[in-house]
């Protein structure tokens, strides 16, 4: 079990060591206070190894035998989202801390098990690896709209395009492994939950296979009636940008623009997009982690829990419906323990 003295280092395992488990055990290991990673697992045993002797940690192959491991206090799952409800589930078994990547589980019935089954122990154990969260400009966004000083949020606009990604992402993935991250934007920034969902898919680009409507438009309603449109279009081919705009009584907010630096020069100005998730998000990945392991060193969830993870899943479930059946799908919200 953790301790909850400040002094120790919170020993973690990583279950899963692709790009993005791998940039988790660097960011741990390298920018984290408060963590070591002492267990490394990934169905490739040379990548495992690679990762963990770079951090002076052990090489667990199997992923539940890691969780369950006496050197090991908290677990980050980054593995495919098919494996996560097991190893999530293994992980509130044995009474330890995770960080679990988004999705939390890839249907919505079992994520709302998760949350059944957390909601039975003495404390949440389980947090969800939406990072925006902890992103500058999605908490001055937030800010902005709880003091209401633009008026009342009415619309969010948003933009999700990444520069590429393999053929298999098709239509569906886009939805439930891209898209997930404006459902959880628009919860977080507007405080309330998604109730119905449209799916508008028009020209594909190029450079989509047959049958991948890429770009697409999704469209959401929440409780309150405010609308959230979200554009997500993940073969742009050169840059990833991310940015949501708010559209409230009295003024707009925009944010996501990567402003970080321009330049000017023979006549011309310019600046640079960011090239990956990891550039643009680089900051909010650390500040995550970061707060994770103090949440878990205090015994307490340092961010989205089970339950977010839980209405995420929903949400793109109902996405999914909406893209087959072109209409509008309500949300199929189960009770919140
Ligand atoms: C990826 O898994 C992420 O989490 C990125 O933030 C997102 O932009 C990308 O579309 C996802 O595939």
């Amino acid at each position: 079990m953790p301790t909850n003295h400040p002094a120790a280092e919170l020993r973690i395992a990583v279950l899963g060591v692709g790009q993005m488990g791998g940039y988790h055990v660097d960011t741990l290991s390298a920018r984290t206070k408060g963590a070591r990673v002492t267990v490394v697992s990934d169905y490739s045993h040379e990548r495992a190894t690679e990762v963990a002797s770079a951090v002076g940690a052990r090489v667990v192959d199997d992923p539940l035998e890691a969780v369950r491991a006496d050197d090991v206090d908290a677990v980050v799952i980054a593995s495919p989202g098919a494996f996560h409800e097991a190893q999530v589930l293994a992980c509130l078994e044995a009474g330890k801390p995770v960080l679990c990547e988004k999705p939390l589980t890839i249907e919505a019935g079992t994520a709302y098990d998760v949350v059944l089954t957390e909601a039975k122990l003495d404390r949440p154990l389980v947090q969800v690896g939406f990072m925006r969260r902890f992103d500058a400009e999605y908490l001055a966004l937030r800010e902005t709209i709880a003091t209401g000083e633009l008026g009342n949020a009415l619309v969010l606009h948003c933009a999700h395009r990444n520069p590429a990604v393999p053929d298999h992402f098709d239509s569906t993935m886009m939805l439930t492994d891209s898209v997930v991250h404006e459902v959880d934007s628009a919860r977080f920034l507007l405080d309330e939950e998604i109730v119905a969902v449209r799916v508008l898919a028009g020209l594909a680009t190029s450079a989509a296979p047959s049958g991948t409507s890429d770009p697409m438009i999704v469209v959401f309603e929440t409780e309150s009636g405010r609308l959230v449109t979200d554009e997500i279009f993940v073969r742009t081919t050169h840059a990833y940008e991310v940015r949501t705009e708010l559209v409230a009584e009295r003024g707009t907010a925009m944010i996501g623009l990567g402003h970080a630096l321009q330049t000017s020069s023979g006549g011309r100005w310019g600046g640079q997009v960011t090239p990956d998730f990891v550039a643009r998000f680089g900051q909010a990945y650390a500040d995550e982690l970061q707060a994770w392991v103090d949440g878990a060193r205090r015994g307490e969830v340092g961010g989205p829990g089970a339950w977010d993870g839980y209405a995420a899943a929903a949400v793109t479930e109902a996405a999914v419906e909406a893209l087959r059946t072109g209409g509008r799908v309500e949300v199929d919200l189960q009770p919140r323990p």
